[in-house]
């Protein structure tokens, strides 16, 4: 998509910390962290968000979950606990409408959410 800010990560045209990459999937750290650990993982196909990545009849959802997996165990945060957060839609908070995984770690985090 030409006009998608995560499609511009991932073909390189903004730069991002790379901290994970396979062929079908790419992640970063992002701009904002809301933890230590705060790492987006997108997609490299653009789907607007979780609902339309759940409907990508190929296996995409899955790498990305594997994808966040492989980040935390990297990150360092599987024994303390961590969160994968898609948030979905504006009124659950998402700005950028290219599906992403928050992975969220090495702080105490409060349940509820705000
Ligand atoms: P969400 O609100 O769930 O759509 O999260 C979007 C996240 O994207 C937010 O935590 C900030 C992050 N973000 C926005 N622009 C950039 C950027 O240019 N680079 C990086 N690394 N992260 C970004």
């Amino acid at each position: 998509m030409t006009d998608c800010l995560f499609c511009k990560i991932v073909a390189k045209e903004i730069p991002a910390e790379v901290v994970y990459e396979t062929g079908r999937v790419l992640a970063f750290r992002d701009i904002d962290p809301q933890a230590p650990t705060h790492v987006l993982v997108i997609p490299k196909e653009h789907h607007a968000d979780a609902a339309a990545l759940a409907e990508a009849d190929d296996g995409l959802a899955d790498d990305v979950l594997k994808a966040a997996h492989a980040v935390a165990l990297q990150e360092g945060v599987t024994d303390s606990g961590y969160r994968v957060v898609f948030n979905t839609g504006p009124g659950a908070g998402q700005t950028v409408f290219h599906v992403h995984a928050h992975v969220l770690g090495g702080r105490n985090l409060t349940w509820p959410p705000g």
